[in-house]
């Protein structure tokens, strides 16, 4: 089976999506999702310029092939650039065989290993009373799991707050970033008040998680985490920078409250050592940014031999393609944990079908063959390219942070 055309699609419905389509020689079209947020044309040109005139003639049926040829074979090796490319390829020939076979992904990765996969969604607010209402709102829709972020009293934009007008969550803004500001007493200050607030308010049957967003030292993180165990929640994600692995040790010795990292890994070497020395609890790596279903599975394979979970980012910023390839892992994978969802809204709707269901805070797959996603690109053709990028962070001295 002959691949006889790979072609990238540069969009923006609403915010910038890049798509790869893969076509062979029988007419079985395959697509997958290489955006990587803040540096989508980077991808797109390694893609169109490197990895796509490889890939005309190629059998379409040899995944495995293909995706060592173009990790072993670049010689440079890993980084997301790299990686995001490869998962694109990787998943739009899952799709591919999936079609070939008249089968959705997930029975060719074993089949369902769960009735449903849960996921999280986000509630935030300026206040904890908007939290509240943004909270019950998620609550009604059935969700089962709910992250939980405020805005931090005497900081003037806090990550991870929806606007008040009933938008998502979008930090990417601007031909320029825009500066946010960070001061860690007041955070750390903060997030037991907000986590108190929302057991008050909405009891324990509910999971609530909690993001850090990369912004404590492994010291600081041990105290959040500590801080936060009366409230348990199901993980405080990204304390800390993972760079340096063993860093967790410290966070590890000073609290039980679980603890979820790697959206932004890109292969197993990121999170090697946070999974062999049981470090974390889930591993956020994502089917997109960690190269493909076929890396991923390896991840969460080596996770699996650790009492490690998964746990996948699921942003807006991961296109319905991504989306629903890591429902199809989640689906199938044996220590599968939660599953982000932030969901997507019109005009990304109107390019991408979607075949995956949500009801009572579980969602599945569907059992269209392939990933059960349509890909329209002459509606995608009408919403060109925004650049705009993600958010910068500085502490109030003005020096740089982690975002
Ligand atoms: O592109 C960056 C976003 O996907 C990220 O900031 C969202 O942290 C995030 C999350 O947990 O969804
Ligand atoms: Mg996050």
């Amino acid at each position: 089976m002959k691949i006889t055309d790979a072609r990238v699609v540069v969009s923006s419905p609403g915010r910038n999506y890049v798509t790869l389509v893969i076509e062979t020689e029988d007419g079985i079209t395959g697509i997958g999702d290489a955006t990587l947020n803040g540096r989508e044309l980077a991808v797109a040109s390694y893609l169109r310029d490197h990895l796509c005139p490889l890939l005309i003639g190629r059998d379409a049926r040899r995944i495995e092939d293909t995706w060592q040829y173009f990790y072993k074979g670049a010689y440079w090796r890993r980084g997301p650039v790299t990686m995001t490319a490869i998962a694109a390829i990787d998943v739009a020939l899952w799709d591919i065989k999936g079609k070939a076979a008249g089968m959705p992904v997930y029975e060719l990765l074993g089949g369902a290993a769960r009735e449903g996969v849960m996921v999280y969604g986000h509630a935030s607010g300026a206040t904890l009373e908007d939290l509240s209402a943004d909270f019950q709102h998620h609550l009604d829709l059935g969700y089962k799991a709910i992250r939980a972020q405020a805005a931090i009293p005497g900081i003037e934009k806090t990550y991870g707050i929806a606007p008040a007008d009933g938008k998502l969550y979008e930090p990417a803004s601007g031909a320029v970033p825009q500066e946010d500001t960070w001061e860690t007493t007041a955070y750390l200050d903060f997030a037991p008040i907000m986590m108190a607030h929302v057991r008050k308010e909405f009891g324990y049957k509910v999971h609530v998680l909690h993001d850090v967003h990369h912004r404590l030292t492994p010291i600081e993180a041990g105290r959040l985490g500590a801080s936060l165990e009366p409230y348990r929640p199901f993980w405080i994600e990204d304390p800390t920078p993972a760079e340096d692995q063993g860093a967790f040790r410290l966070i590890r010795q000073h609290t039980t409250t679980p603890i979820a990292v790697g959206e932004v890994f890109n292969s197993i070497w990121d999170c090697q050592q946070l999974i062999t020395e049981r470090l974390i609890d889930y591993v956020r790596a994502s089917v997109s940014h960690a190269g493909g279903i076929t890396h991923l599975r390896r991840i969460f394979s080596l996770a699996e031999l650790y009492g490690v979970r998964s746990g996948s980012h699921g942003a807006g910023d991961l296109s319905p393609v991504s989306f629903a390839a890591a429902l199809h892992v989640d689906l199938s994978i044996p220590n599968f944990g939660i599953q982000e969802y932030m969901g997507h809204r019109d005009p990304a709707n109107e390019i991408f079908t979607t075949s995956y269901t949500f009801r009572d805070g579980y969602m599945h797959p569907g059992s269209k063959p392939g990933l059960g996603v349509e890909f329209n690109e002459e509606a995608a053709a009408r919403f060109p390219f925004d650049p705009k990028y993600l958010p910068v962070n500085r502490r109030l001295d003005g020096s740089m942070h982690d975002w």
